[in-house]
């Protein structure tokens, strides 16, 4: 049977969300037992663990027999270069300092690609047992429900997460920033998970987030799951959204979001 495009978007989503699930569980029932392998990558806080690993030749082995002739890119290092126009960008663990400290916000993250454009996505969160998922044109849900962004958020009691760059000399820059912004706002959240920071702008449990140095697999299915709730999602000065440069906002502070973090940022002074 040939997929019409929103056929496609639902073939793609049951997929990630299947695999979502099932190496989200795998990562989680490993993380009670312990950890065995836990090493670092670009930076010394950069962390990466066997379940990093495993949760992502969980979802590539499992693309590789479903999906056989897509492109593929992991975060730690799966790839494979397909013969059609779907990529498919894992994030096998994100927010993995969150996982190595037990803390329960982390998830697995799967999107795919159209010929670069967004088609479905998948954010697992684990150990929450939430499962966000959105095809493209076809709405953003949390286990199956519809879900939408804040409509009515005012930036004064907007509630606002960030995080910081793993590279020591960006922090201080991107912290004065925070603390330029934080009177003018109603609080800043760090979760340490991108991921699940724009699902939760999606349904509405925060009202924006900002972040700079992501890569693709970060932002792959939260910028869907979130532009499919009614977010607006870009860079901070209305650009498209680039990993380097990423907001996910409701429209009602997208664009003052922006201007606030733009004032907000001074030049490192040493
Ligand atoms: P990770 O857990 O998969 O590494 C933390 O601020 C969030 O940013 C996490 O989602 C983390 O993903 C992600 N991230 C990716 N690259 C980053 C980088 N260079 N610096 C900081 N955070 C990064
Ligand atoms: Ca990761």
């Amino acid at each position: 049977m040939t997929s019409t495009r929103g056929g496609l978007g639902d073939e793609l989503v049951d997929i990630a969300t299947r695999l979502a699930r099932e190496a989200g569980d795998m990562a989680l029932a490993g993380r009670k037992r312990g950890l065995n392998e836990v090493s670092t990558k670009t930076s010394r806080t950069d962390m990466v663990t066997e379940y990093d690993k495993a949760s992502e030749s969980l979802i590539f082995a499992g693309l590789r027999t479903l999906r056989p002739l897509d492109s593929i890119v992991g975060e730690e290092g799966a790839s494979h270069v397909g013969s059609n126009d779907i990529t498919w960008f894992i994030d096998p663990i994100d927010g993995t300092s969150n996982f190595l400290y037990d803390i329960p916000m982390w998830a697995v993250s799967i999107g795919a690609r159209e010929n670069g454009e967004a088609i479905a996505g998948a954010v697992y969160i684990a150990a929450a047992g939430e499962m966000f998922a959105a095809t493209r044109g076809g709405g953003a849900r949390l286990n199956d429900s519809p879900i939408g962004c804040n409509l009515d958020a005012r930036l004064d009691t907007a509630l606002i997460a960030t995080g910081f760059s793993y590279a020591p000399e960006s922090r201080p820059v991107q912290a004065r920033r925070v603390a330029n912004m934080i009177g003018h706002i109603r609080d800043i959240r760090r979760f340490g998970a991108a991921a699940v920071d724009m699902c939760y702008v999606a349904c509405g449990r925060l009202d924006g987030y900002f972040e700079e140095n992501l890569h693709e697999w970060d932002i792959a299915a939260g910028d869907l799951i979130a532009r499919e709730a009614g977010c607006l999602t870009g860079d901070f000065r209305g650009g498209p959204i680039r990993p380097v440069e990423t907001m996910t906002a409701s429209p009602a502070i997208f664009e003052a979001l922006g201007r606030l973090i733009v004032e907000s940022t001074v030049a490192d002074q040493q």
